[in-house]
């Protein structure tokens, strides 16, 4: 048995890759000292690898940017509108499809499955012509040979590339990309050709987009992929890997496929792999790669769960390895680097650099057997028990009172015809009124406060009163621009999940726990650790204090449970469900603290409420039937006159519409500006039965919309929502934005709001 992983953080432990690229795009370092320090965090990566005794070291997987912005320059997909700038310059070429230039748009940047990676999406078409441009692979390669260790190229796999593309700018919507497969095979035939002659014995094809639901003609390209790439003679061993849910359908087809070996994930969420891999009959005459340490989490690995499984798998293929179950970009570097986590805590704790010994250990039980690894079982064991019974997995408050919820508590006291009724009545708003998102521009002055408090140069109470001040601010711009349903402006919170994260009991922070998101920024999950409480208030005392200043209603502002965890690592050791229920209630009584507090409008945002539905429809329904009961036992401790709100963002709403219907809000605010009110149509045709706001301010953009085009999508959202039940908003939270533009924008869309409503009571 060997060890292996298919991919490792790209950062660096102090995030220098990130600094040296923004260092690059704003003239300060080299184009030389840029490829340096990437050199040298590859070479840091393998010696670590190595040196942790990992047999078989992954190339490729580095990257400036995206791995599929790099397929695509790997397979000369570059868009036409980039060509000159990719010809002048390959690097700088390269950061121009990723950012966009001046006069030319970026490539788009979607969601990576459902992990919380972007990636920059193909844009094809039947004009594209594939070449062959193996440059930075065979470097790669290379560089790992130089250094004396077995490197396994990895690649995007042909299928996953073309099926996660799109059809490039002015060809038809309709245009199918994988129709190009059989012009990209050989391509990739050439690649791999070229791969084995740096001296690669084995290629990895990763194609993960085979986990999701495929039709039979998509599984058939599958077929015909690997079985031409398989027949070639001029070729090095084929690895195809899949990763983030069970291969199903797919998983006879690469079976039988001619290729050497296959990497399956048998981590949880997969778990069908095991079992539908034993009803083909296992992989006669090939190698297994078995994902068993959840590259997905931080939590340490169940050693004897992971050995019984590898033992299992002895008997059905050839060679069983053992890897993460993908590659281990999803997780910090190093948990070693947390300094500050209780270490009765940081024993459950497994980073990249810890899951890399994981498979190592696990490599040798699976050699050697378990009396080779007799410590570290027992140290394993001893690690889960103390997990297991440790007071903060099990409070017995919090378990006593989630055991206690009943459907009630997940539903209003009144439906929504009465209570939007009260609610009119106490708010007396007028018609299409007026609000944004929540959060106001975090201006430096803000972000120093923070930094001076954290630094000690001021205490709380300067700092709270740097806060009370930009509250005030805030307000007195939103009273003087008109504009409805005022707010507080967010100007405390750093992030909207960490914020809440760091007040409630059981949540972790990291200090270094970096993790991709897209190009150079990153995000530092929390760790849903333990049962979850909220000891105090988290966020009355700023909406009263905002209330305070004006007669206008301030709306209360949340994170709502399925963005709570799906923007942190969770446990692995309850059901989802659990652990969002637990959320919900600490975020009920914060919901109920507000109204009691005096609050008449309170919004509780999901944001990603449709990013982490599951890869395949089978797992939808159960997803989405606890995502919806934990935003309404969050929400229904509420007063029937009391408006509750949420928002969601970039995202197609299309397959989740029935949902957001579920949630039972009382008003939901929508990005659409982008789309034309797209959203709205979609609402309309599954007829939305209560209070809408589509976004009429595209907040991703500096750019200030004219009243003129304001008014214009108002008009348009009136067709598909009737005039008592549309509001009038931006896209999204405006912290991003500059106060400038934000002034003007949010002054153009009151004018726009009071030009449309006067033209509705005049006309009748
Ligand atoms: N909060 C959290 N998770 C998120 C988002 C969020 N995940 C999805 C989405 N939003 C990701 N979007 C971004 C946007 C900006 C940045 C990261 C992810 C970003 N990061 C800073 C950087 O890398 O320079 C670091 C920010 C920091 O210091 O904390 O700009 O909104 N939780
Ligand atoms: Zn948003």
């Amino acid at each position: 048995a060997r060890s292996t992983v298919y991919g490792y953080p790209r950062q660096g432990q102090h995030r220098e890759l990130k600094k040296a690229i923004e260092g690059y795009w704003k003239g300060r370092v080299t184009a030389d000292a840029l490829r340096e320090t990437a050199a040298g965090l590859r070479r840091t990566n393998w010696r670590q690898l190595a040196d942790a005794g990992i047999d078989e070291v992954p190339t490729g997987d580095f990257s400036y940017y995206d791995h599929m912005l790099d397929t695509s320059v790997m397979v000369g997909a570059v868009p036409d509108r980039h060509r000159d700038a990719v010809a002048a310059d390959a690097l700088d070429g390269y950061f121009a499809m990723a950012r966009g230039t001046q006069d030319i748009a970026p490539l788009e940047m979607t969601k990576w499955f459902d992990t919380n990676y972007h990636y920059l999406v193909p844009e094809l078409g039947p004009a594209t012509v594939f070449t062959a441009d193996p440059a930075k692979q065979v470097a790669e390669v290379g560089e790992a040979l130089a250094l004396g260790l077995t490197a396994r190229p990895v690649l995007v796999g042909p299928l996953t590339y073309l099926l996660l593309a799109k059809p490039a700018p002015g060809v038809a919507a309709d245009f199918e990309p994988l129709t190009l497969l059989d012009r990209l095979l050989p391509v990739y035939a050439e690649i791999v050709a070229d791969l084995r002659a740096a001296g690669a014995e084995w290629v990895q094809l990763d194609e993960p987009a085979l986990v999701q639901d495929r039709t039979p003609a998509e599984l058939n390209a599958a077929a015909r992929a690997y079985r031409d790439l398989g027949a070639l003679t001029d070729r090095p061993k084929l690895l195809v890997a899949s990763y983030f849910d069970r291969l199903g359908e797919a998983l006879p087809v690469l079976a039988k496929a001619p290729v050497d070996g296959l990497a399956l994930d048998f981590t949880e969420r997969a778990a069908g792999n095991l079992d539908d891999l034993a009803a083909v009959g296992g992989l006669r005459g090939k190698r297994l790669v078995a994902g068993v340490v959840n590259g997905r989490n931080i939590w340490i690995n169940d050693y004897e769960k992971s050995l019984t499984t590898l033992g299992t798998l002895l008997g059905l293929a050839d060679q069983v390895d053992v890897a993460a179950s993908c590659s281990l970009l999803h997780v910090p570097l190093d948990a070693a680097a947390e300094r500050d986590v209780d270490p009765q805590i940081a024993r459950w704790l497994a980073f990249a650099r810890q899951k890399t010994a994981e498979i190592v250990t696990l490599t040798k039980g699976l050699a050697q057997g378990t009396g080779a690894i007799a410590a570290e079982l027992a140290a394993n064991r001893a690690d889960l028990a103390s997990r297991a019974g440790s007071a903060l997995t099990h409070d017995p408050a919090v378990r006593a009172r989630t055991a206690a919820v009943t459907d009630a508590d997940g539903r209003r006291s009144h439906r929504y015809p009465e209570r939007t009724a009260a609610q009119r009545a106490r708010l007396a708003l007028p018609l299409l009124p007026t609000t944004t998102i929540g959060s106001f521009p975090q201006t430096n002055e803000l972000r120093t406060a923070r930094a001076d408090l954290r630094a000690g140069r001021i205490d709380t109470a300067g700092y709270e009163e740097r806060i009370k001040g930009e509250i005030r601010d805030v307000l007195a711009f939103q009273e003087s621009a008109g504009i409805d349903v005022l707010v507080h402006g967010e100007p405390e919170r750093n992030d909207m999940v960490q914020y809440f994260a760091e007040q409630l009991t059981g949540y972790l922070a990291t200090q270094h726990g970096w993790v991709q998101s897209y190009g150079t920024r990153y995000v530092r999950p929390p760790v849903l650790a333990g049962d979850i409480s909220r000891p105090e208030p988290m966020t009355v005392r700023w909406t009263s204090y905002a209330q305070s200043l004006t007669e206008r209603p301030v709306k209360g502002m949340l994170t709502g449970p399925v963005t709570m965890l799906a923007w942190s690592f969770v446990r692995d050791d309850q059901p989802l469900g659990d652990t969002a229920r637990q959320v919900a209630l600490a975020l009920r009584d914060e919901v109920n603290d507000l109204e009691a507090g005096g609050a008449s409008v309170i919004q509780v945002d999901e944001p990603a409420l449709r990013e982490t539905l599951p890869l395949r429809a089978a797992d939808h329904a159960d997803y989405l039937d606890w995502a919806t009961e934990s935003f309404r036992l969050t929400t229904s401790g509420v007063r029937p006159d009391t408006q509750i709100h949420t928002h969601m963002c970039y995202a197609e709403f299309g397959d989740i519409v029935q949902a957001i219907d579920d949630l039972d809000a009382d008003v939901i605010s929508l990005e659409a500006a982008r789309s034309h009110m797209q959203v709205a149509a979609e609402l309309a045709v599954h007829g939305y039965p209560r209070e809408a706001g589509p976004g009429v301010y595209d907040i991703h953009s500096p750019r200030v919309p004219s009243a003129g085009e304001a008014v214009a999508l108002l008009r348009k959202g009136l067709e598909a929502i009737p005039a008592e039940r549309l509001w009038v908003n931006p896209d999204c939270g405006l912290k991003t934005r500059g106060w400038p533009e934000t002034r003007a924008a949010l002054e153009n869309l009151v004018t726009a709001a009071r030009e449309v409503r006067s033209g509705l009571t005049a006309g009748g």
